[in-house]
Protein backbone atom coordinates (compact mmCIF):
# COMPACT_ATOMS: atom_id res chain seq x y z
CA UNK A 1 0.00 0.00 0.00
CA UNK A 2 1.48 3.39 -1.29
CA UNK A 3 0.11 7.05 -1.88
CA UNK A 4 -1.60 7.29 -5.28
CA UNK A 5 0.84 7.32 -8.75
CA UNK A 6 -1.63 6.34 -11.08
CA UNK A 7 -2.62 9.61 -12.99
CA UNK A 8 -6.42 9.21 -12.71
CA UNK A 9 -6.15 8.20 -8.71
CA UNK A 10 -3.83 11.37 -8.60
CA UNK A 11 -6.23 13.39 -10.35
CA UNK A 12 -9.16 12.13 -7.50
CA UNK A 13 -6.60 13.30 -4.91
CA UNK A 14 -6.21 16.45 -6.61
CA UNK A 15 -10.33 17.25 -6.41
CA UNK A 16 -10.05 15.45 -2.49
CA UNK A 17 -7.55 18.16 -1.16
CA UNK A 18 -5.00 17.07 1.62
CA UNK A 19 -7.93 16.51 4.23
CA UNK A 20 -7.80 12.63 2.11
CA UNK A 21 -5.44 10.42 1.42
CA UNK A 22 -5.58 8.32 -1.80
CA UNK A 23 -4.13 5.13 -1.20
CA UNK A 24 -3.11 3.07 -3.66
CA UNK A 25 -2.68 -1.00 -3.18
CA UNK A 26 -0.78 -4.33 -5.34
CA UNK A 27 -3.82 -5.90 -4.42
CA UNK A 28 -6.87 -5.60 -6.42
CA UNK A 29 -9.82 -3.09 -5.13
CA UNK A 30 -11.94 -4.15 -7.94
CA UNK A 31 -14.96 -5.62 -5.99
CA UNK A 32 -16.46 -4.51 -2.44
CA UNK A 33 -14.68 -8.01 -1.72
CA UNK A 34 -11.29 -7.09 -2.80
CA UNK A 35 -11.22 -4.22 -1.67
CA UNK A 36 -12.62 -5.14 2.11
CA UNK A 37 -9.78 -7.81 1.95
CA UNK A 38 -6.96 -5.64 0.86
CA UNK A 39 -7.52 -2.67 3.60
CA UNK A 40 -9.24 -5.19 6.00
CA UNK A 41 -11.90 -3.55 6.51
CA UNK A 42 -15.71 -5.21 6.59
CA UNK A 43 -16.77 -5.68 3.28
CA UNK A 44 -19.74 -3.25 4.65
CA UNK A 45 -17.42 -0.31 4.67
CA UNK A 46 -17.09 -0.56 1.07
CA UNK A 47 -18.82 2.10 -0.66
CA UNK A 48 -20.00 0.54 -4.08
CA UNK A 49 -20.70 3.37 -6.82
CA UNK A 50 -23.06 1.67 -9.14
CA UNK A 51 -24.37 3.52 -12.12
CA UNK A 52 -27.66 3.46 -13.27
CA UNK A 53 -29.48 5.06 -16.30
CA UNK A 54 -32.91 6.05 -16.35
CA UNK A 55 -35.76 5.79 -18.76
CA UNK A 56 -35.24 9.52 -19.57
CA UNK A 57 -31.25 9.20 -20.29
CA UNK A 58 -29.95 10.34 -17.04
CA UNK A 59 -26.82 9.05 -15.51
CA UNK A 60 -27.55 7.95 -11.87
CA UNK A 61 -24.98 7.10 -9.27
CA UNK A 62 -26.10 4.69 -6.59
CA UNK A 63 -23.41 4.66 -3.38
CA UNK A 64 -24.34 1.17 -1.63
CA UNK A 65 -22.90 -0.52 1.26
CA UNK A 66 -20.23 -3.51 0.55
CA UNK A 67 -22.80 -5.81 1.97
CA UNK A 68 -25.88 -4.60 0.37
CA UNK A 69 -28.02 -6.12 -3.08
CA UNK A 70 -29.31 -2.37 -4.77
CA UNK A 71 -33.09 -2.82 -5.05
CA UNK A 72 -33.49 -1.22 -8.70
CA UNK A 73 -37.60 -1.03 -7.90
CA UNK A 74 -36.57 1.46 -4.67
CA UNK A 75 -34.30 2.93 -6.43
CA UNK A 76 -37.25 3.64 -9.41
CA UNK A 77 -39.15 4.77 -6.54
CA UNK A 78 -37.30 7.33 -5.32
CA UNK A 79 -36.77 8.80 -8.71
CA UNK A 80 -40.13 8.44 -10.31
CA UNK A 81 -39.25 6.98 -13.23
CA UNK A 82 -37.35 3.10 -14.33
CA UNK A 83 -33.98 2.46 -14.32
CA UNK A 84 -31.92 0.29 -15.94
CA UNK A 85 -27.79 -0.97 -15.42
CA UNK A 86 -25.48 0.93 -17.16
CA UNK A 87 -23.05 -0.32 -19.54
CA UNK A 88 -19.15 0.03 -19.47
CA UNK A 89 -19.23 2.74 -21.77
CA UNK A 90 -21.89 4.42 -20.21
CA UNK A 91 -20.38 4.24 -17.09
CA UNK A 92 -16.97 5.81 -18.59
CA UNK A 93 -18.79 8.50 -20.48
CA UNK A 94 -20.94 9.84 -17.28
CA UNK A 95 -18.38 9.37 -14.72
CA UNK A 96 -15.10 9.43 -16.74
CA UNK A 97 -13.87 6.47 -14.58
CA UNK A 98 -13.86 2.45 -15.56
CA UNK A 99 -16.24 0.01 -13.57
CA UNK A 100 -14.37 -1.11 -10.36
CA UNK A 101 -12.57 2.41 -10.01
CA UNK A 102 -15.83 5.12 -10.02
CA UNK A 103 -14.94 7.71 -7.30
CA UNK A 104 -17.69 9.58 -5.82
CA UNK A 105 -15.64 13.00 -6.97
CA UNK A 106 -14.79 14.29 -9.97
CA UNK A 107 -17.21 13.39 -12.59
CA UNK A 108 -17.16 15.19 -15.87
CA UNK A 109 -20.38 16.84 -14.52
CA UNK A 110 -22.27 16.39 -11.71
CA UNK A 111 -24.79 13.49 -11.31
CA UNK A 112 -27.36 12.73 -9.16
CA UNK A 113 -26.24 10.86 -6.63
CA UNK A 114 -28.27 8.45 -4.35
CA UNK A 115 -26.65 7.18 -0.69
CA UNK A 116 -27.50 3.95 1.01
CA UNK A 117 -28.72 4.40 4.03
CA UNK A 118 -27.01 1.82 5.99
CA UNK A 119 -23.50 4.02 5.22
CA UNK A 120 -24.44 6.65 7.47
CA UNK A 121 -24.67 4.28 10.36
CA UNK A 122 -21.02 3.43 9.85
CA UNK A 123 -17.43 5.26 11.71
CA UNK A 124 -15.76 5.06 8.48
CA UNK A 125 -16.19 3.79 4.67
CA UNK A 126 -13.84 3.72 1.80
CA UNK A 127 -14.81 4.62 -1.84
CA UNK A 128 -13.17 3.79 -4.96
CA UNK A 129 -10.65 6.22 -6.07
CA UNK A 130 -10.25 6.31 -10.03
CA UNK A 131 -8.18 2.82 -10.73
CA UNK A 132 -9.49 -0.74 -9.52
CA UNK A 133 -6.46 -0.28 -6.80
CA UNK A 134 -6.75 3.10 -5.41
CA UNK A 135 -9.42 3.56 -2.38
CA UNK A 136 -9.62 6.74 0.01
CA UNK A 137 -11.10 6.64 3.16
CA UNK A 138 -13.72 8.91 4.79
CA UNK A 139 -16.74 9.45 7.23
CA UNK A 140 -20.38 9.00 6.00
CA UNK A 141 -21.28 13.03 6.63
CA UNK A 142 -17.28 13.30 4.19
CA UNK A 143 -19.49 11.15 1.39
CA UNK A 144 -22.48 13.37 2.16
CA UNK A 145 -20.94 16.96 1.49
CA UNK A 146 -18.60 15.45 -1.33
CA UNK A 147 -21.28 13.88 -3.21
CA UNK A 148 -23.92 16.29 -2.50
CA UNK A 149 -26.26 13.07 -2.59
CA UNK A 150 -29.75 12.46 -1.24
CA UNK A 151 -29.86 9.52 1.13
CA UNK A 152 -32.48 6.82 0.58
CA UNK A 153 -33.51 3.52 0.62
CA UNK A 154 -31.85 1.65 -2.09
CA UNK A 155 -30.66 -2.06 -0.42
CA UNK A 156 -33.23 -5.14 -1.19
CA UNK A 157 -34.86 -6.09 2.09
CA UNK A 158 -33.10 -9.69 3.41
N1 LIG B 1 -13.13 -0.50 -6.08
C1 LIG B 1 -14.30 -1.17 -5.58
C2 LIG B 1 -14.69 -0.81 -4.17
S1 LIG B 1 -13.82 0.48 -3.41
C3 LIG B 1 -15.46 -0.85 -6.47
O1 LIG B 1 -15.42 0.04 -7.27
N2 LIG B 1 -16.52 -1.63 -6.24
S2 LIG B 1 -17.93 -1.28 -6.86
O2 LIG B 1 -18.80 -2.27 -6.31
O3 LIG B 1 -18.24 0.08 -6.61
O4 LIG B 1 -17.78 -1.39 -8.40
C4 LIG B 1 -17.95 -2.54 -9.02
C5 LIG B 1 -19.44 -2.59 -9.31
O5 LIG B 1 -19.62 -2.42 -10.69
C6 LIG B 1 -20.05 -3.93 -8.98
O6 LIG B 1 -20.68 -3.88 -7.73
C7 LIG B 1 -21.08 -4.14 -10.05
O7 LIG B 1 -22.36 -3.83 -9.58
C8 LIG B 1 -20.72 -3.15 -11.11
N3 LIG B 1 -20.38 -3.86 -12.33
C9 LIG B 1 -19.46 -4.83 -12.47
N4 LIG B 1 -19.43 -5.26 -13.73
C10 LIG B 1 -20.33 -4.55 -14.41
C11 LIG B 1 -20.75 -4.50 -15.77
N5 LIG B 1 -20.23 -5.30 -16.69
N6 LIG B 1 -21.69 -3.59 -16.12
C12 LIG B 1 -22.21 -2.77 -15.21
N7 LIG B 1 -21.85 -2.78 -13.92
C13 LIG B 1 -20.94 -3.65 -13.52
Amino acid sequence: MKPATAKTALRVQDHLGPGYRVLEFEESTRSAADAAAAIGCPVAAIAKSLVFRQADGAPVLVIASGTNRVDEARVAAVLGQPIGRADADFVREHTGYAIGGVAPVGHPAPIRTLLDRDLLALPEIWAAAGTPNAVFRMTPAQLEALTGGEVADVAKLP
